[in-house]
C-alpha cells in the first residue's frame, strides 16, 4: 500500500504523541509565524534538542555594575507593581533571610512540591557570566549562579505533555516561557550574583535567568512555578496585558 507524504507525517505525529492536537492556545504575539518551540511538548524537546546554541558567556573581567530596575522591593507598597496579596509576605520572609521561603512547583508535574533555598543549592550548580539586555536600551554583564530549571522540573517529574512554564512572583508580574527555553542549559534559577547571594533588588531569594531573551523575561522574586500544557502568560499580570511582546528573543 502506498501512502502519500502527508499521511505518513500525520501518522508519525499521531503515533509519537509528540504534538498536542489543538492549536488554539498558542501565544498570540508572533504575527503569522509560530515559533517551533510552542508546538513541542517536553517529550518532543527532550528528543529534538540535544545541542543548543548558547548565549555568549564572558570572563570575570567583563563584569559591569548592574542597576536593579523594575521592582526592587516587593514589600514596598509604593512600588508600581506592588502586589498586596504577596508583597507583605516577601517582606516577612526577607526579614528572616528567606529561611522560611520555598519555591512551589505545581501543575503538570508528577510530584508537586516545595523547594527551600537549601534544597535548590543541593542541586548541581551552574555559574554563567552573561549580558542582560533591557528593552529600555541598556545592558550589563553579571555572573549568575543557580540550578538549571530543567533539573528542578525533572526532579519534580515534569509530564511529557508539558509545553510552557509560568513564573509567579512576589510582585504583580508574571510571565511564561516555552519548553525550548525551559530546557535551555543556560535557563537557571539563580540564587547567586557576582559570587554573593542574590541581592534583594535583583530578585532575592531566587530569579530566573532566560539568557535567550530580553531582560524582562528574567522574572525576579520567584514564588511559584506552574508547568502547563496550554499557553498562560499570567493574564492581567502578564507582559501582553502590559503591552509587551510575550516572546522577546535576542
Ligand atoms: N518580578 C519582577 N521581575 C522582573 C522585573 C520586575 O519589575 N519584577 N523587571 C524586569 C526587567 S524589565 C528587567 S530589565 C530585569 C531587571 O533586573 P535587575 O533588577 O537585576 O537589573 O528584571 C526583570 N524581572
Ligand atoms: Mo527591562
Amino acid at each position: 500500500m502506498e501512502m502519500n507524504r502527508r499521511t505518513v507525517l500525520a501518522g508519525m505525529v499521531a503515533g509519537s504523541g509528540l504534538l498536542l492536537g489543538g492549536c488554539s492556545e498558542n501565544p498570540p504575539t508572533y504575527g503569522n509565524v509560530l515559533r517551533m518551540g510552542d508546538w513541542f511538548t517536553y517529550n518532543a524537546q527532550r528528543v529534538l534538542i540535544p545541542r543548543r546554541a548558547l548565549a555568549r558567556e564572558y570572563g570575570r573581567g567583563d563584569i559591569t555594575s548592574t542597576v536593579a530596575v523594575g521592582t526592587v522591593n516587593p514589600g514596598n507598597d509604593h512600588e508600581p507593581a506592588f502586589n498586596p496579596a504577596a508583597g507583605p509576605l516577601w517582606a516577612r520572609l526577607a526579614a528572616n533571610d528567606f529561611r522560611e521561603w520555598a519555591l512551589e512547583v505545581v501543575g503538570a508535574v508528577a510530584r508537586p512540591g516545595r523547594f527551600s533555598l537549601d534544597a535548590l543549592m543541593r542541586f548541581k550548580a551552574r555559574t554563567q557570566i552573561t549580558r542582560h539586555t533591557c528593552e529600555e536600551g541598556w545592558s550589563a554583564i553579571s555572573e549568575w549562579t543557580g540550578v538549571p530549571l530543567r533539573a528542578v522540573l525533572e526532579h519534580a517529574g515534569i509530564k511529557p505533555s508539558a509545553r510552557f512554564v509560568k513564573f509567579e512572583t512576589f510582585d504583580a508580574q508574571q510571565d511564561s516561557i516555552d519548553m525550548f527555553d525551559v530546557l535551555h542549559p543556560q535557563t537557571i534559577l539563580a540564587y547567586g550574583m557576582n559570587g554573593a547571594r542574590l541581592p534583594h533588588g535583583h530578585g532575592a531569594p531566587l530569579r530566573v535567568r532566560v539568557e535567550t531573551q530580553l531582560g524582562y523575561k528574567s522574572m525576579k522574586f520567584l514564588r511559584r512555578i506552574v508547568v502547563t500544557d496550554h499557553f498562560d502568560d499570567g493574564g492581567k499580570f502578564g507582559n501582553i496585558a502590559s503591552g509587551y511582546s510575550w516572546f522577546a528573543g535576542i
